[in-house]
């Protein structure tokens, strides 16, 4: 056995980058590269910037005097001649330049490069292209001709939960520039002066740090939007459409000059097309056309994607015949969360007689708290690059973390049919921790799945691992050495990342996961000493020794998740499920049961550990998870709108009677508890515990004196009204005494 692990620790083997030419640290891929001249050259110690004086304050010269990689020097030999269409400094190559929005022309030789934009913008992303080729000291002789394929690229900062730190923010709008992505919209579902009180100006510390990012946004090359998301309350009166204007009027002159107003996730009054229609058509007529730099205006509307649509409703024809052309309209497709094609974007734009905002909900990963996501974006059409005004994404509340995908947004949606999904991931996972890529690649090549979830979203996980497990679990011993080395190499990842000092943003964001990965890798070691012992009986370590070590980690496993590594609203960490960690436990459990049958023991061979299991007539409540943290036992909250049928029931089941303290729950709706009946199992018999509300409005519902001191197994909820309801999962918790 010894021999073994020796073995397979030489044989693991990482995947090592090769070494490549210099446009391939370019991102996004661009549209036209023509090697030419010498190849591959020294990139030089210093250059000077030559430019018509008009140009010496644009985004683009700034960024060539800020450059760390190569300094500014007025006697250089190696000459930067930038400009933008009409400047007398590229007059030269004007004719070169292509006609297209945002577009550039840049040649670089050993002499000397010439960066030509159509306008500003292509200008700073020529000026962009340049940087990223000289970023490691050599130069690439070529001349690239390019621009994007989508006018508006970027993200969506819409998800639920904790905001972005302002640190965070700086970053990303850093980020977009470089990846050349224009947009970032500013609608943080828990910043209470976008939704909840969006009537009420930001505080001058908020209002400060608002103008910063949009400051930081304009060097950047990047349009801070800033959203609006009224539709909780807003009545449709005059006072309510002057508290809008009066709020958007208000951001304008903290500078800001693009503005969204977002109509998701509400309903009744808020919800009406003709009435956003005339509201939005207000706000675009006296306010956005009236300030002549200012961007078009984005709406998002309250029928976001196909599933919600109600065609008989017209809601989406109304907007589309209703509103204002030049209002943008955005779209998350055929569900919430779903990947975008040909069929549906021409489903949508007959709608809306207009192109399409998409705003496609990954890596957002506020339904699915329990998982980080790292694996690469892929999946959306390649041929509706015309189809669409924009595309953004909702990232996860991981900022630095998001950079992996977003990266690859950035290629998409500049480069649409030369989007290689999987050769942009290697990208950037080295533009997101250069220093430690492969160890970042291993992790991620474990955490790329989102788990089962409501919205029914899955991505790609382990398929290259799936061979190695099949063979592992056909009792082939090389099989378990090969799942070993997986194993090795994970926990070794794993420890890379956990000192990493070079992105400490990453590593804070990514610690949960690592913790959990660690205890995975240590589980498989085991899992498969297990396994190995079952034809080296004699060898180190025994059977039982490695049985324990592997149980020790399924309770470990269980006590992280559970642990207060995790925020208590967002609990679990899960890594590897979709094939790792599955065939580790299929693999524990095989080898427990063929060992039991032939020495007549009877050790535990089911692989998961949790005393508690969650059994539900409503699916929307079945599959959420439940999390212990000292005497509190709480079930994660759902953002859906959950149809409760009549008769329909929720049990919570122990694996040991647990003596009751106190409980309460929260359906999202006031006086809702006389529709439900809550009932303890003890004993073969179910005895009822009355629900209330401590005061008519406040929807939380508590239970009887009488629960103190009662024992159970099992816990159960009935819809007993009679009738199908909607209500929420907001909160969820009871305590063990
Ligand atoms: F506005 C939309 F396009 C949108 O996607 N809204 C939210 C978004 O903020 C959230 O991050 C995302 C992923 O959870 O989905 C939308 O939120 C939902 C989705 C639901 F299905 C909220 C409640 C739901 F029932």
């Amino acid at each position: 056995m010894k021999r073994i692990l020796a073995t397979s620790l030489l044989l693991a083997t990482l995947s090592a980058g090769t070494a490549t030419a210099q446009i391939s640290l370019v991102n996004p891929v661009p549209q036209k590269v023509t090697a030419s001249g010498k190849g591959i050259v020294a990139a030089p110690a210093a250059w000077r910037v030559i430019c018509d004086k008009k140009r010496s304050g644009s985004i683009a010269t700034q960024a060539l005097v800020k450059a760390t990689t190569v300094k500014q020097q007025p006697k250089a030999a190696y000459s930067v001649t930038i400009g933008v269409k009409g400047d007398k400094a590229v007059s030269k190559v004007a004719k070169l330049i292509p006609a297209k929005a945002e577009g550039y022309y840049l040649s670089i030789t050993d002499k000397g490069a010439v960066v030509a934009g159509v306008d500003e913008e292509g200008l700073y992303y020529g000026v962009q292209t340049l940087l990223a080729s000289v970023a490691e000291g050599k130069l690439e002789c070529c001349t690239i001709t390019d621009w994007p394929d989508v006018p508006f690229r970027g993200t969506v900062e819409g998800f639920y939960g904790t905001p972005w730190s302002h640190k965070a923010r700086l970053s990303q709008i850093e980020f977009y520039g470089r990846n050349k992505m224009n947009v970032y919209i500013y609608g943080p579902k828990d910043d209470p002066y976008h939704r909840n009180h969006w009537r009420v100006p930001y505080p001058d510390e908020e209002a400060r740090r608002i103008q910063e990012l949009n400051e930081h946004a304009k060097q950047c090359g990047v349009n801070f939007y800033w959203a609006i998301h009224p539709g909780v309350d807003i009545k449709w009166n005059d006072a309510d459409r002057d508290a809008l204007m009066a709020k958007l009027e208000k951001m304008y002159q903290l500078g800001i000059r693009s503005f969204a107003v977002f109509f998701d996730d509400i309903w009744g009054e808020g919800a009406k097309a003709d009435k956003q229609a005339a509201l939005l058509n207000y706000v675009d007529d006296n306010f956005i056309k009236s300030h002549k730099d200012v961007k078009p205006l984005i709406m998002c509307p309250t029928e976001y994607n196909r599933s919600w649509a109600n065609d008989a409703g017209g809601y989406l024809r109304t907007l589309g015949t209703k509103m204002n052309k030049d209002i943008q309209i955005m779209w998350t497709g055929n569900s919430v969360v779903h990947c975008i094609d040909k069929e549906s974007m021409e489903w949508i734009n007959q709608r809306i007689d207009r192109k399409a905002y998409i705003w496609w909900n990954f890596p957002v990963s506020d339904f699915v708290r329990d998982h980080i996501l790292l694996g690469p974006a892929y999946g959306n059409g390649l041929d509706i690059a015309n189809d669409m005004s924009g595309f953004v994404s909702n990232p996860m509340e991981h900022a630095e973390a998001s950079k992996i995908s977003l990266y690859g947004i950035a290629d998409y949606t500049w480069n649409m049919k030369a989007y290689d999904y999987k050769a942009d991931w290697e990208k950037g996972l080295k533009a997101v921790l250069p220093d430690n890529y492969e160890a970042l690649r291993t992790f991620a090549l474990y955490n790329k799945d989102l788990g089962p979830n409501g919205h029914g979203f899955r991505r790609e996980e382990g398929d290259e691992l799936k061979p190695v497990a099949d063979a592992a679990l056909s009792g082939d011993l090389k099989g378990v050495q090969s799942l070993l080395g997986k194993c090795y190499e994970l926990r070794m990842a794993v420890d890379v990342l956990l000192a990493d000092n070079s992105n400490p943003e990453l590593r804070r964001e990514l610690r949960p996961w690592l913790l959990q990965g660690k205890n995975v890798a240590d589980y498989g070691v085991a899992v498969c000493a297990m396994a190995a012992n079952r034809k080296y009986p004699n060898a180190f370590p025994s059977f039982e020794q490695a049985y324990k070590q592997a149980r020790a980690l399924q309770v470990q496993m269980y006590e992280l998740e559970n642990s207060d590594v995790r925020h208590a609203l967002q609990p679990g960490i899960k890594v590897a499920t979709k094939v790792l960690l599955p065939t580790l436990n299929k693999l524990f459990t095989q080898t427990v049961e063929a060992y039991n049958k032939e020495n007549g023991t009877s050790f535990v061979c089911e692989a998961e550990y949790n005393p508690y299991k969650i059994e539900s007539t409503v699916p929307q409540l079945a599959l959420l998870p439940v999390s212990v943290r000292g005497n509190d036992v709480t079930v994660a909250p759902s953002l859906e709108v959950i149809k409760w049928a009549k008769g329909a029931s929720f049990t919570i089941e122990s694996d040991r009677n647990v003596t009751f303290a106190g409980m309460e729950f929260n359906l999202g709706v006031p006086g809702v508890a006389k529709n439900f009946k809550l009932e303890l199992y003890d004993n073969g018999v179910w005895k009822e515990v009355s629900l209330l509300h401590y005061r008519d409005n406040d929807p939380v519902i508590h239970t009887g004196n009488e629960l103190g001191g009662m024992q159970a197994s099992k816990l159960r909820i009935t819809n007993v009204s009679g009738a199908d309801k909607e209500v929420y999962f907001k909160n969820f918790k009871f305590v063990k005494q």
